[in-house]
């Protein structure tokens, strides 16, 4: 059993810590205890990448496992096709340009390293919403929604942080005072340039250790893996390298599989699998690959766009006693419902000054009967432009001039509106446009809501707000 072989000296670890920190008082009663929240966020993570979601290739038996214990949602989706906006959805609970976090101070989508932008520290995040009730919170894994002092996540709401500030490709280059991709915690970066062939490891590690010491209290653990990420040969360590049918990239999500069979066993042993909410999920679709590393199938299309394979994440939620085991949920969500889902969980009342997006879907998760989604519509951003609306089984893709993003046979595609019916027609093959102009006319309706709220293309509308901005001749060049 190679692949158990890693677990050994981390046991052994985790018996030591036990008797070290031992069996004290809990501080909070049973009753009265909020759940703890685990959050693991895979990076460009395909929808068809793991086994319970279709995959042929990639060996994930804990992953397996963990939707045969708890609920598969296949219509899920991140807020955005790209790492930083997702990202800042998920924290906030906002669609990204409502939070500014759309695109970066340099046009692109995603941040890059000494940018002057970041996530507003006037947003309250979902860490600082949980630290309102008592919970102890950590950031392990990748951050990038800003890399100066403000915007760090201990900034931010996490008590602390260990990984790296942004995307696992973004090492130094020409012209750019890009560093040694560093790895950090807390504030400071302690190796540079980080292995990251150890990183799925170490942050295992990591997450396991925080897991441990605070047992005995309710505790936030946000874990953005950086694999399989944005290089063209994901790293693994030397466990995993060269052992899957589909070279780096394969390798990597079998680690992504290992790791999360070890914080799910760290949770039994600890006896806190039944008060313990984990979520696992990715950021958004796998992205084009010649040849084709990850895979987005059933759905179509490629990670960084507004395809259903772009923005539609496999997600696994795992509760037990809580969350049925072996159920399946295929009402419209968003990871932007993890805001208000968790702030109920835990007895957070949601800010009243702000605009949250996210809606709290408890009752999809609890497998309430009849329980449906409570979004009246979904949106689909690629940078500030609307691309796309679903509403139920229906996904209309805007008619576009000028189609930000994607590729130049999709962006070909936006001439006219088109209609699908995704229930019927997954992969998107028959546009039912013309067929049903009244469904037309009412999603158009539909963008027109938001539109009116939030802008299009350019036109930032009312209930946009601001993104954090440090003043460039100051910044901090991450280095050790
Ligand atoms: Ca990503």
């Amino acid at each position: 059993m190679a692949l158990l072989q890693p677990l050994r000296p981390f046991f052994v670890a985790l018996c030591l810590a036990l008797s070290l920190f031992g069996f004290g008082e809990s501080l909070w009663a049973q009753e009265t205890r909020p759940p703890n929240v685990i959050v693991i966020l895979c990076d460009n993570l395909g929808y068809g990448d793991i086994g319970c979601f279709g995959s042929k290739l990639h060996r994930t038996p804990h992953l397996d496992q963990m939707a045969t214990e708890g609920m598969k949602l296949t219509d899920l989706y991140a807020a955005s096709g790209v790492c930083t906006p997702s990202r800042a959805a998920l924290l906030t609970g906002c669609y990204p340009p409502r939070v500014d976090m759309h695109r970066s101070d340099t046009g692109g989508a995603v941040l890059q390293p000494v940018s002057p932008k970041g996530l507003s520290p006037d947003e309250i995040t979902l860490a600082e919403l949980l630290k309102t009730k008592g919970y102890a919170t950590t950031i392990i894994g990748k951050w990038h929604l800003g890399d100066q002092l403000p915007f760090l996540p201990t900034r931010q709401g996490f008590d602390s942080f260990y990984g790296i500030p942004y995307s696992d490709d973004m090492t130094p280059r020409a012209g750019k005072p890009w560093p040694d991709l560093p790895l950090m915690r807390d504030e400071e970066v302690i190796d540079a340039p980080v292995d990251l062939n150890m990183a799925t490891r170490l942050y295992t590690f990591e997450a396991i250790r925080f897991i441990t010491e605070n047992r005995e209290r309710p505790f936030f653990l946000y874990l953005p893996q950086a694999m399989p990420g944005s290089t063209r040969a994901p790293y693994a360590s030397d466990t995993f390298r060269g052992k899957s049918k589909n070279g780096p990239w394969g390798d990597s999500i079998e680690e992504l599989d290992w790791s999360t069979g070890q914080i799910l066993k760290t949770l039994q042993l600890l006896q806190l699998d039944k008060q313990t909410l984990v979520i696992w999920t990715s950021d958004n679709g796998a992205p084009r690959r010649n040849p084709v590393q990850g895979s987005n199938e059933p759905l179509k299309g490629w990670g960084y766009t507004t395809a259903e394979g772009g923005m539609r994440v496999p997600t696994i939620a795992w509760w037990p006693g809580t969350i049925p085991s072996g159920s399946e949920c295929a009402e419209v969500a968003s990871l932007m419902d993890l805001y208000p889902t968790i702030a109920h969980l835990a007895g957070a009342p949601l800010p009243q000054d702000r605009v949250i997006d996210g809606k709290d879907i408890l009752p999809l998760l609890k497998g309430t009967p009849g329980a449906k989604s409570p979004h009246e519509a979904f949106y689909y951003y690629m940078f500030d432009q609307l691309q796309a609306v679903r509403s139920g089984d229906w996904k209309l893709y805007l008619p576009l001039q000028n189609v930000r993003g994607g590729w130049q046979q999709e962006k070909e595609a936006f001439a006219q509106p088109r209609l699908f019916n995704l229930k019927e027609d997954l992969q998107e093959t028959s546009d039912v446009a013309k067929e049903n102009p009244e469904i037309v006319e009412q999603m158009m309706l539909l963008a027109k809501k938001i539109q009116d709220d939030l802008g299009d293309d350019e036109n930032p509308g009312p209930g946009r707000r601001r993104a954090g901005h440090f003043p460039e001749p100051t910044a901090r060049i991450l280095t050790k």
